[in-house]
């Protein structure tokens, strides 16, 4: 009896091992829960998305969410494909949106999350967004330029030059006189 209970909650932990696993495999490490969003348009898996296997990945979506085939995703077919995505993406999950109220999701509306997301991401603006950048502004692609030290260092400069310009300026008269 007692080593059946061993066996079974061995067989459990195991389980929850793969489980974890599994879910360690679809995102690689250091990358947020939102990354999936675009890594599932990384059609030839080489971590980095490129503008046409986005394009290429929300048409074939679209596709599959239009279940009618009439280039419409009804108020139904929203239905359905919304809650395929709360299955799928969980607390990441954006739901589709009739933006202009006409009855129908069209391509422009369905891309609509993943374009905004891929140009946030897209910091180097070459229409791909790497894994670096995925990682988030926390990893800096181009230098910053910090405002607050250049200008306190021209209001100490200044004072300080004026002071050095005023002992020849005040020399030049004083010599006329
Ligand atoms: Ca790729
Ligand atoms: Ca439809
Ligand atoms: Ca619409």
């Amino acid at each position: 009896m007692k080593y059946i209970a061993i066996l079974a909650a061995g067989a459990a932990i195991a389980g929850a091992l793969v489980g974890a696993l599994e879910a360690a495999e679809r995102l690689p490490p250091g990358l947020p829960p939102s990354a999936a969003l675009l890594l599932r348009f990384d059609a030839d898996k080489d971590g980095i998305i490129t503008k046409d296997e986005m394009e290429a990945g929300l048409k074939a979506d679209y596709t599959a969410a239009d279940s009618n085939g009439d280039s419409c995703i009804n108020p139904a077919e929203v239905r359905a494909e919304n809650a395929l995505r709360l299955r799928r993406d969980a607390s990441q999950a954006s739901p589709l949106v009739d933006w202009n109220l006409d009855g129908c999701v069209d391509l422009r509306e369905f891309g609509n999350t993943a374009h905004s997301y891929f140009d946030l991401a897209d910091r180097t603006k070459d229409g791909r967004v790497s894994s670096v950048e995925l990682r988030g502004p926390s990893m800096p692609v181009a230098p910053r330029v910090i405002p607050a030290p250049a200008k306190s260092a021209t209001e100490t400069a200044g004072p300080a030059s004026s002071t050095m310009g005023a002992s020849p300026a005040t020399a030049g008269p004083t010599a006329r006189y």
